[in-house]
């Protein structure tokens, strides 16, 4: 209940009804899982301007340049950071995204509140991120079938084993393994491989943070990820699509 509190109140909020009636809202969504299903390099690439560990990584840049340069690369599906806080985002890059691309977009957030779904949704995202090591169970649970009732995937994210407990739901598409320590900020891609046999067989693993290069990618695939979510190494280039063509 505490954590409801967080969700900034201060802007005022679209009204569910209009959320509901928006075009996009009944737009039929497009599937990440299918699309790191059959592809080859499996990269889901990230719009992001700046960390928290990181604090600048890229601010001069336009969004619909960023993800229609991620489009032509071929990458499968685009994360857009609509944190404001701590990442420089907002649900308007989510929007602009949407204007310009037709492959699958992630709204990535902290979600912990069933408005942000339908937030989500009308603001054009096809899949949700949810963090497990922010919440319970029972949240997770509500929150993913909310979710799929609207058509959008999830991807559920852990970082250990005890959050990997709280998987074993029919609701999630996507298994996320963050190679990112959120207390130390520290990144090993070993959090993935260690962790690569405790995913239920089920879901299409996708290995978040860290990953530089496409030896990372084919060492991740011999331990069966089939999704690579990058941000910082594209956008702290120039031209985010080219680097994620190569
Ligand atoms: C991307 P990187 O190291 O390539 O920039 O990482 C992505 O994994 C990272 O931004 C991320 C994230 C999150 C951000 C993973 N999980 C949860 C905010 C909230």
């Amino acid at each position: 209940a505490d954590k409801r509190k967080e969700v900034d109140l201060k802007k005022s909020l679209i009204p569910i009804s209009y959320l509901e009636n928006s075009v996009l809202f009944n737009r039929e969504t497009v599937s990440l899982s299918d699309a790191l299903r059959r592809s080859d390099t499996g990269i889901i690439a990230e719009h992001k301007r700046r960390s928290p560990s990181k604090s600048e990584i890229n601010q001069g840049l336009n969004v619909q340049q960023v993800v229609q340069g991620y489009q032509n690369a071929g990458v499968c599906g685009i994360s857009v950071l609509t944190d404001g806080k701590y990442f420089g985002g907002s649900l308007d890059d989510l929007l602009l995204a949407r204007a310009s691309v037709r492959i699958p977009l992630l709204r990535k957030e902290f979600i912990i509140d069933e408005y942000q779904l339908l937030e989500a949704k009308a603001h054009g995202a096809d899949v949700v991120l949810l963090i497990a090591a922010i919440l319970t169970r029972d949240e997770i649970k509500t929150f993913s079938e909310l979710a799929k009732s609207l058509g959008l995937e999830v991807l559920l994210e852990v970082h250990n084993q005890e959050e990997l407990q709280k998987s074993r739901l029919y609701s999630l598409d996507m298994l996320g393994v963050n190679n990112r320590n959120l207390k130390t900020f520290e990144v090993s891609l070993e959090t993935s491989k260690s962790l690569s046999k405790l995913i239920p067989e089920e879901f299409v693993k996708v290995s978040e943070s860290g990953i530089s290069n496409i030896t990372a990618i084919r060492d991740l695939q011999v331990y069966g990820y089939q999704g690579f979510l990058i941000g910082e190494n594209f956008m702290k280039t120039d031209n985010p699509g080219q680097y994620a063509m190569d």
